[in-house]
């Protein structure tokens, strides 16, 4: 068994799949915190979780115009410690709901494929410039990055992004060696990983092993077979991989996650209905409203932004808790919750998951639908 070697996991954490691991917490165990805890942090694995043993660890770097270089992680932690607060979301997140259209290939997530976590490390940018990297002169135009974890044909987990993103002091890609303040645990990463802010998930890789800065993308299947969104009609025999974009920065996305699908929920003295769920959107952009609607949309309430981060738009990397009352009609027994979310740049969350199906059920935000039944 390849994963006889797998940590141990906490029973919070609902598996979708075992070999590999993967596992999201309840919706509302999820909103509890603004930081949420490691403990129930979503696992994403492709591949068994790599043994790594500190004594032969070292990041290796290389590419045009730097000086090939090799870290420990004792030589990582001499460089400046860098501290983000980020979330971090996997482009399957709410992918069930886009497989009640039309089956898609994929884990059948729920709407907790996501996180807001601190990280702490070294700045990639800082890192770069360290090691000779000339934005004026380098020819680069990605930065790839390897896992230790490989496939049965011995090829790495990989992923790659855009050099402006790795060199930008304010993009703030970060090579983290902790996690809420405690070295990454080994499903999350350890000993090192990527956090790219604002950037899918697929590209913070774990267990990282080696750098390359180059003109192309990362050769890995996950940047070139997977993780790209598709028009509706295609198919997995008219898909062209290779003309399509690979997902980089998330759009606009929100979930319910009080109440549930199907919960019986009581109505408050004043006729509402409370409602709490996450909302955020990626490429540093804030979420400046979150509209609910009991109705349809006939009517719509403005959630109250609960907690939040200040951070500047461009650099808001971190989620948006949100909460509100929403009116119901005395006479209705069951009624279906919408919300949607607008960030910064005014993006809005497309309305149905009809117009936004793809082969591979990614980029699954469209209005998150809760249909709940009234106790009175
Ligand atoms: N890195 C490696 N080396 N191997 C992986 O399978 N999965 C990626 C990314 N980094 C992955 C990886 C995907 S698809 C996601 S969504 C995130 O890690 C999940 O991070 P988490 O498990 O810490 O939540
Ligand atoms: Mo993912």
């Amino acid at each position: 068994d390849p994963y006889h070697a797998d940590p141990s996991r906490d029973p919070e954490l609902v598996p979708s799949n075992k070999k590999p691991f993967n596992a999201e917490p309840l919706p509302e165990r999820l909103i509890e915190n603004y930081i949420t805890p490691t403990e129930y942090f979503y696992v994403r694995n492709h591949l068994p979780v790599p043994v790594v043993d500190l004594s032969n660890y070292a990041i290796e770097i290389e590419g045009p115009g730097i000086k090939s270089t090799s870290l420990t992680l004792e030589e990582l932690k001499k460089m400046p410690k860098h501290t983000i607060t980020a979330t971090v979301m996997c482009a399957g997140n709410r992918r069930s709901e886009m497989s009640q259209v039309k089956e898609v290939k994929g884990l059948y997530w729920g709407p907790s494929a996501i996180g807001n976590a601190t990280w702490s490390g070294v700045k990639l940018s800082e890192l770069l410039e360290k090691i000779g990297f000339d934005e004026s002169t380098n020819e680069a135009l990605h930065v790839q990055f390897e896992g230790l974890d490989l496939t049965p044909e011995s090829n790495p987990y990989g992923g790659s992004i855009p050099i402006e993103k790795a060199v930008d002091p304010k993009g703030d890609v970060i090579l983290a060696y902790e996690m809420n303040g405690k070295p990454l645990t080994r499903d999350h990463g350890y000993p090192v990983r990527v956090i790219a802010p604002g950037i899918v998930g697929a590209r913070c890789v774990k267990w990282l092993n080696r750098i390359v800065l180059s003109k192309e993308e990362s050769p890995a299947f996950w940047q070139r077979r997977d993780y790209k969104g598709f028009s509706p009609n295609v198919t997995a025999e008219t898909a062209k991989w290779d003309e399509a974009a690979a997902i980089e920065e998330l759009p606009v996305i929100s979930a319910i996650c009080v109440p549930s699908k199907h919960d019986h929920v009581h109505v408050n003295d004043d006729s509402t209905v409370t409602v709490r769920g996450y909302a955020w959107s990626g490429g540093g952009r804030p979420i400046i409203r979150v509209d609910v609607t009991s109705d349809g949309g006939n009517r719509w309430v403005e959630a109250e932004l609960v907690e939040k981060s200040d951070a500047r738009p461009g650099r808001h990397w971190s989620w948006t808790l949100w909460e509100v009352k929403v009116p119901v009609t005395a006479s209705q027994n069951q009624v279906e919750l919408w919300a949607k979310a607008v960030d910064s740049s005014y993006n809005v969350q497309p309305e149905s998951f009809k117009h936004i199906w793809n082969i591979r059920g990614v980029l699954n935000n469209a209005y998150h639908r809760v249909p709940i039944n009234l106790v009175r």
